[in-house]
């Protein structure tokens, strides 16, 4: 249910339950979980690229599996975010190399709220996200009610949150949610080559800046000036800090290998 293939560095995984429009069912869950895993504990792993195949992105948890009739363990929807959103959603986050999202098209619940939990967004231009979450009774979840006030303020996230419509990719755009909207023919080129050049980039500072940054919105700054410094110190004792700057001195492009 997720292909997973390493090519130039970047981890590819495409969701692939293209009948269902990708929507998550335990074993996707488990499977892109134990990616995400991958991502952090392989070395030759120096980006990751999420994207999904068919028509969709995800449509967010397979509410196909979840009828109430049936009742059971399924209907405790605490225990399915605490087995399986939350724990993914904290190793995206956590992951210190970068995380990047093509988009491809309809990411509805879950499926919107994971794609922007990655560190850069891109979305074909006829991709939507809908917070659908309000249209089955529910509240944001994978970290959306906690992600959507941050980057949107709270007008424009209590307006996506509680209507459940849907939001284009140009629209994204320009609020600021994503990075940005390419043409549909295009997103699968421009997403690689993107991934393909962070995963050449010196993935220690580019790990550390992904943490300082996350960080920012949640402490004062003679916290974070602190943490700057430690992460700094981390950066320049790497060997590709001292590549940086021998290439910068001899004016000829770094070659960086991650450590
Ligand atoms: C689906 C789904 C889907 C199953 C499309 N499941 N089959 C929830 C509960 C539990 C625990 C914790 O967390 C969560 C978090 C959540 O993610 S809640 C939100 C769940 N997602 C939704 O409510 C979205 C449901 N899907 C839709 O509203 C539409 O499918 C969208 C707007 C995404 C796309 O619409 P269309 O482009 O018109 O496609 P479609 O509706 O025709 O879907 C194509 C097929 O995919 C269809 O199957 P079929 O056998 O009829 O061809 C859908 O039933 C299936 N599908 N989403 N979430």
């Amino acid at each position: 249910t997720v292909i997973s293939e390493i090519n130039n560095g970047v981890l590819k995984l495409t969701l692939n339950r293209p009948d269902k429009l990708n929507s998550f069912n335990e074993e996707m869950h488990l499977s892109f979980r134990a990616e995400i895993e991958r991502a952090h504990s392989e070395k030759a792993v120096r980006s990751v690229l999420l994207t999904g195949s068919g028509r969709g992105f995800c449509a967010g948890q397979d509410l196909g599996d979840r009828d109430p009739r049936k009742g059971g363990e399924r209907s405790d929807l605490g225990h399915t975010i605490e087995t399986f959103y939350n724990p993914t959603l904290r190793l995206i986050r956590s992951l210190e190399k970068p995380i990047i999202c093509a988009v491809n098209g309809v990411a509805a619940g879950a499926g919107a709220n994971i794609a922007l939990a990655c560190d850069i967004v891109l979305a074909a231009r006829s991709a939507k996200f809908i917070q659908a979450f309000s249209k089955i009774g529910l509240i944001p979840d994978a970290g959306g009610s906690w992600s959507l006030p941050r980057i949107l303020g709270e007008p424009r996230a209590k307006a996506l949150a509680l209507l459940g419509e849907p939001l284009t990719a140009e629209q994204a755009e320009s609020w600021g949610l994503i990075w940005k909207a390419v043409d549909d023919a295009a997103l699968p080129e421009e997403a690689t080559a993107l991934a393909e050049k962070l995963a050449t980039g010196p993935t220690v500072g580019l790990g550390l800046t992904k943490r300082l940054i996350q960080a920012a919105a949640s402490q004062d700054l003679d916290t974070h000036l602190d943490m700057e410094r430690d992460c700094q110190q981390t950066a320049g004792f790497t060997d590709d800090y001292a590549e940086g700057v021998i290439a910068f001195l001899e004016k000829r492009p770094a070659q960086f290998r991650g450590e």
